[in-house]
């Protein structure tokens, strides 16, 4: 196949940012505002880790694990990574305002951690202020009277060369900890500022637990102190293993008539620059740390500390639990409520209304809501570093993009904790509603992230961290692959928020001027007016790079006519992975979603050039372009099978295609035995032909998705246009409704899509319904219910039941509220019942499936609950 259509190889453009000003330079992210955010539960990887949002970090980490179990050192049972593979029942965080405050729980066994982190900015505190963690041990099950210890390690390393000498417990002894402020540690590191403030971690013991059985003395405090000289980052990213072979060595060392104990060898070397303190507790137990800095040369934070740690901690975590329950029910809590109350519902043709028995109890939403959102903010993550960028043909050496920052949510904590860019537009949905400033920060680290061409990476892999987690294989990023446009989702809201304000400026209908929201507006005005260069030479990489095959078609591009081994070849550009599409791809496909897609972005293009009183010259060519893509004739003409009367796409296709699995026998790895494993191959008996593709699932729902169906109110040159193309059903209703309610019978078809738990994203009785695509891959999106989608529909449903015609609206809120109460007993119950939100969920038993905890575009359930579109 050739290279034809794709970028040219020039590297230049490729690997140079995009000549504009920065939109991470705006005012709003000055000095003040970065130290606020400079210290945070930042690294999304690990259960429980802070640092600094700073190229070269100054890191802490979680670790734990039972320090009497031999397992623990054979089994490498030592949590930090969070990983599904430790089966932990259930983690995340139950609360996390993005900013100052968090509240973890982690289910272990038959034990369980409260963790507890707070920042705060006290008189004398340095660069970032001070943090405090609690960790609350306590038992979940077993024998209350029966002994049972927990190590926990908290650990402090630096990505830099630390300022200043690092001093390890200054006393140099074996301590127990004891009710009062004890250091740890002190130092200095460049990552707090020019000054290198000087820095202390303190750690301390709550003494008022109900004094446990025969115990005589408070936790235990273990420690290794080291220098990672000339093994940067290879020790910070290995800090699980140094620890486990460093108590190995102790045990050993250890005299025979001992019993089994697993303990850091107490010492440091004079020029540490990783410290490890294990802390080991009798449950029940609560051990607090306290970080402190200070500016100028006095470190001496010992009236800080008082409120840091111990008793003097319980009222601030407490007011600052309160505080966010309170934020939370004026921001989603009061929609959540009103939204639950039963409806009195007209009669409908769908099934039983939200007050039916199996209705969500509104206390379990909000909790799950509250976690949902609480995880996504308290997953985000600081990356540095450059992704790898193929600039030449297939197989030619990567090179690399240049090094910068990334401030971003993740999806999943466990499976992938990095940036990906369509997720990440769903992500801001939520974001932006709770703390508009930190979602402007997310998107503008996003939109620096543009090079020369108006490209933006898919998949961001930057710093050793976030690539020591995926394989090679995956980790090059194309510079002509895309993924959906959808930060003009979250974007495109903001400008309505500034249209709606100037439009009631100019009814005279604003509120009285309220010099806060005045502010906020200005904010908004000069992020999209800084965002603009940037948004335009995004639409206008899409609209070049990803044109189709007919003008206003367009192609994603990036499949693979070569996979062999793929019964559909993978479009990973789409978002949608192993959906189904033409059986052979080639250069003449037209990609119904990316059509859409791009629908969305000219609009909201246009939208943004005008809330921002552009010339009419510079918006022009969105607002054409909106109203070519969302002609009906176009679109049908393109991408309407009459026939079938289903939206497609269309390409090379045919239906006789099936995969062979067949098993091999390959030559084992050095000294290990021949291995058996199943390989793949697809084999074509039809003769494929360009054609509709008879698929009918996700992409099927696109122009609805998209708002691109008549609303039954439109002027009659519309409604004839959707009479032309609705030529499908007997639904002949009035004019241009016909189409739309004919599409709202195909979305509600429980034989196709509509099943009990959510829309499943291919129909049933699509030929590839649950089919794996390879001997490695089970179906993905090939049935399976995922919440991005599910919510994209939900907010056109409500679309049209607000702005359709009567008989429009009235089919539309019917499928609104039927679905939502579904995806609610769906995302609630499975939340309830399961431990975690989950990436996808079972169209057939409505459990989630594949990674977890997945509080990426799932978290979505808070916006669903609250019916905020
Ligand atoms: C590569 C790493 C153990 C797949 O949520 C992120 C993306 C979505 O953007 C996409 O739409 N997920 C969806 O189809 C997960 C992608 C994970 C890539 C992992 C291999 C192995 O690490």
């Amino acid at each position: 196949f050739a290279l034809r259509g794709r970028a040219h190889f020039t590297k230049g453009p490729i690997l140079t940012p995009l000549k504009a000003p920065k939109v991470t330079d705006l005012l709003e992210f000055d000095a003040a505002y970065k130290d606020r955010m400079l210290w945070g539960s930042y690294r999304s990887g690990l259960y429980f880790g802070m640092r600094t949002r700073t190229p070269k970090g100054l890191v802490s980490g979680l670790m734990w694990f039972d320090p009497d179990d031999f397992q623990t050192l054979q089994q490498y049972r030592v949590r930090h990574e969070a990983s599904q593979g430790d089966g932990l029942a259930s983690y995340g965080w139950k609360r996390h305002d993005g900013r100052t405050y968090g509240q973890q729980v982690l289910v272990d066994n038959d034990y369980n951690i409260t963790l507890s982190m707070l920042k705060s900015f006290g008189e004398g505190s340095g660069p970032g202020g001070d943090w405090s963690v609690r960790l609350q041990l306590r038992r979940t099950s077993g024998m209350p009277t029966q002994r049972r210890r927990i190590s926990v390690v908290i650990y402090m390393g630096d990505e830099d060369t630390p300022r200043e000498p690092w001093q390890v417990l200054p006393d140099g002894e074996v301590t127990d900890l004891r009710p009062q402020p004890a250091a740890l540690l002190t130092g200095g590191s460049a990552a707090l500022g020019r000054g290198g403030a000087r820095w202390a971690l303190h750690a301390m013991e709550q003494a008022t637990e109900p004094p446990a059985s025969r115990r005589s003395r408070g936790c235990r405090v273990d420690y290794l102190g080291m220098s990672t000289e000339g093994h940067k980052p290879d020790y910070l990213l290995k800090v699980r293993e140094l620890l486990l072979s460093t108590m190995y060595e102790r045990l050993q060392r250890q005299p025979p008539s001992d019993k089994f104990r697993l303990y850091l060898p107490n010492g440091a070397t004079t020029n540490s620059d990783l410290a490890l303190f294990q802390v080991t507790c009798v449950i029940p137990s609560t051990v607090d740390f306290a970080f402190t800095s200070s500016s100028g040369d006095v470190s001496d934070s010992s009236e800080r500390l008082e409120g840091l740690l111990g008793p003097g901690l319980d009222g601030p975590l407490a007011a600052a639990e309160a505080a966010f329950d309170q934020r939370f029910d004026r921001v989603f809590g009061e929609g959540i409520a009103r939204a639950l109350q039963p409806q009195q519902q007209p009669d409908s043709a769908a099934s039983p209304d939200a007050s039916t028995p199996d209705a969500p109890d509104a206390a379990a939403v909000v909790e799950t809501a509250k976690a949902a959102l609480s995880n996504l903010l308290g997953s985000m993550g600081y990356f540095y570093g450059s992704s790898l960028v193929r600039t030449g043909p297939p197989g030619s050496e990567p090179a690399p993009y240049w090094p910068a920052p990334l401030f971003t949510a993740v999806p999943s904590r466990s499976f992938f904790p990095r940036g990906f860019l369509w997720d990440e537009g769903f992500h801001q949905l939520l974001l932006q509603r709770w703390e508009p400033a930190l979602s402007r920060d997310v998107i503008a680290h996003w939109l620096d992230l543009m090079n020369a061409q108006g490209w933006i990476p898919r998949e961001q892999i930057l710093g050793e961290e976030a690539r020591a987690r995926v394989p090679p294989e995956f980790v090059v990023q194309l510079p002509w692959h895309a993924n959906p446009p959808s930060l003009f989702l979250p974007i495109a809201h903001m400008a309505a928020q500034l249209g709606r304000a100037q439009q009631q400026a100019t009814d005279g209908t604003a509120a009285a001027s309220d010099a806060e929201s005045a502010a906020e507006l200005e904010r908004v005005r000069a992020f999209l007016r800084r965002a603009w260069p940037r948004l335009a030479a995004w639409y206008n990489w899409f609209n070049t790079t990803q044109a189709g095959p007919l003008p206003s078609s367009f192609r994603w591009h990036g499949r693979d006519p070569l996979a062999a081994s793929e019964l559909n070849p993978k479009t990973l550009t789409s978002g949608l992975d192993d959906y189904p599409r033409a059986s052979h791809p080639d250069d003449s496909e037209r990609h119904l979603d990316l059509r859409c897609w791009m629908a969305l972005a000219a609009q909201a293009m246009a939208d943004i050039g005008t809330s921002l009183g552009l010339p009419a010259a510079a918006v022009a060519r969105y607002a054409a372009a909106a109203e070519q893509l969302s002609d009906l004739r176009q679109l049908a003409a393109l991408h309407l099978d009459q026939g079938r009367g289903v939206f497609a796409d269309w390409g090379t296709h045919t239906e006789e295609v099936a995969l062979e699995v067949k098993s091999i026998v390959v030559p084992g790895g050095e000294g290990q035995p021949p291995q058996r494993r199943d390989v793949s191959e697809r084999v074509t008996t039809g003769w494929p032909q360009p054609q509709f593709v008879p698929q009918f699932g996700y992409v099927s729902l696109f122009p609805l998705i998209m708002r691109l169906l008549p609303t039954g109110r439109e002027p009659n040159a519309t409604a004839s246009a959707a009479a032309t193309a609705a030529t499908a059903g007997a639904t002949a209703a009035a004019g241009g409704a016909a189409l739309t309610l004919q599409q709202l019978q195909l979305l509600t078809d429980p034989s196709l899509l509509w099943s009990e738990h959510g829309l499943r994203s291919l129909a049933k009785t699509a030929s590839l319904y649950k089919k794996r695509n390879t001997a490695d891959d089970p179906p993905y999106w090939r049935g399976q219910i995922w919440i991005n989608v599910n919510y994209l529909v939900l907010r056109s449903l409500s679309y049209y039941a607000r702005h359709g015609s009567p008989e429009v609206a009235a089919a539309a809120a019917a499928a609104h509220d039927e679905l939502r109460r579904r995806l609610l007993r769906t995302l609630v119950g499975g939340y309830k019942r399961q431990g975690y939100l989950y990436e996808q969920y079972d169209d057939e038993s409505g459990r989630g499936t594949s990674s977890h905890p997945f509080t990426g575009w799932t978290a979505l359930v808070t916006l669903i609950a609250a019916q905020e579109y």
